[in-house]
């Protein structure tokens, strides 16, 4: 099987490829990634000699690139390459419909051109908006995104649906929830909140705090996904997360205690405009029709994470310069 994996230098990407040649390593992967601000090859030093294993830099959205790779005798078609931070969408919406909906939509005529097996189209569980203080998520809620990132996604999910309608286009799109672990760029809630509470640096936390994410370790993700690449009845949508929904506050303030800081580094900030309250998936129609099962609770998995980002300091303080650093002065300004 030839798997054409999307954004595979970002993190929850590099995290698949490595997954897959581990778990299929008769598997043919071509990485295709435009390497943004947020692809970094560093992250895939351990497959790069994997003879299963090619990196081509182009942008989803060049359609005489994607036709050409696609055309290569492609089988599966995953698209991980998004604009993926709410912050930089509220700054600069611009780039994230370009790629969220452009890009998929030229994946989307390559893929139907060419006659590929599956299209999996990895998405968020921001696109149903947001949660008040009861009920999940399920494949039934409707989408109503409330930041230009959820919005982007949204648009893409529908044309992914329009195609297989309209098409036949043999498709899945899964929903996961907020993602942790190795790899994550720093600009996220839990990366950096690990790397300035490690610089003794204010900790800007949202509005009240009370905002609740539903947190996933990575691989529990990437398994989620093989097992919809291999199972999943096409047309269908899965949702995924491991039932484990916490305050932010309840993050911040278990890295601290992890790193020994104290809980006076927690600066509370202006809220993010239009800032979901609440998420939590109902991951019960990929658990029972596909038998998965997250391997990871939050409490080892955040301590695996915390630990991974102690033992690579080199690898995130080396991102945070350059292109990251433009950014970070927007965002935060002189903090
Ligand atoms: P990321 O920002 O770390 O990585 C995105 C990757 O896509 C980068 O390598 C980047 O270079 C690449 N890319 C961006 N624009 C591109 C373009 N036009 N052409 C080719 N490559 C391009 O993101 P992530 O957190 O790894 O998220 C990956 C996917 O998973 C996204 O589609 C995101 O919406 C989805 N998702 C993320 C989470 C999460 O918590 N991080 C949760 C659910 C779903
Ligand atoms: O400095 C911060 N302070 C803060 O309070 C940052 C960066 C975040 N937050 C809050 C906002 C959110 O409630 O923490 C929560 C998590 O924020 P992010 O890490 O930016 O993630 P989120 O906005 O929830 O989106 C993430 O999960 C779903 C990913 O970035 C998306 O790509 C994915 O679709």
């Amino acid at each position: 099987m030839k798997l054409l994996i999307t954004g595979g230098a970002g993190f929850i990407g590099s995290n698949f490829v490595i997954y897959m040649l581990q778990q299929h390593p008769d598997h043919q992967i071509v990485n295709v990634d435009a390497l943004t601000y947020a692809g970094n090859l560093e992250n895939l030093k351990s497959v790069e000699n994997h003879p299963n294993y090619t990196f081509v830099k182009a942008d989803i959205t060049d359609v005489p690139a994607m036709d050409a790779l696609v055309g290569d005798g492609v089988d599966v078609v995953v698209n991980f390459a998004a604009e993926s931070h709410v912050d930089r969408s509220i700054l600069e919406p611009d780039v994230f419909v370009k790629t969220n909906v452009l890009g998929t939509q030229v994946l989307l005529d390559a893929a139907k051109k060419h006659n590929v097996k599956k299209f999996v189209q990895v998405s968020t569980d921001e696109v149903y908006g947001t949660l008040g203080a009861t009920g999940l998520f399920t494949e039934e809620t409707p989408l109503t995104p409330n930041s230009p990132y959820s919005a982007s996604k949204a648009g893409g999910d529908l044309l992914v649906r329009a195609y297989h309608e309209t098409f036949g286009l043999p498709v899945n799109i899964t929903r996961c929830s907020n993602n942790y672990g190795p790899y994550q760029f720093p600009e996220k809630l839990i990366p950096l909140m690990i790397s300035r509470a490690l610089a003794d640096g204010a900790l800007p936390v949202y509005g009240d705090g009370l905002n609740i994410r539903d947190w996933l370790y990575v691989e529990d993700h990437c398994s989620a996904i093989d097992l919809v690449i291999h199972k999943g009845v096409l047309g269908e949508v899965y949702n995924i997360g491991g039932n484990n929904e916490r305050t932010n506050v309840h993050i911040v303030k278990t890295i601290l205690q992890e790193l020994g800081k104290p809980e006076s580094l927690i600066t509370y900030v202006q809220d993010r405009p239009g800032h979901d309250r609440r998420y939590g998936i109902d991951p019960t129609k990929i658990m029972t029709e596909l038998g998965w099962k997250p391997k990871h609770t939050f409490e080892t998995g955040i301590k695996e994470t915390i630990r991974w980002y102690l033992n690579h300091k080199d690898w995130w303080t080396r991102i945070q310069s350059g292109e990251y650093q433009k950014y970070a002065e927007k965002q935060y300004g002189s903090r």
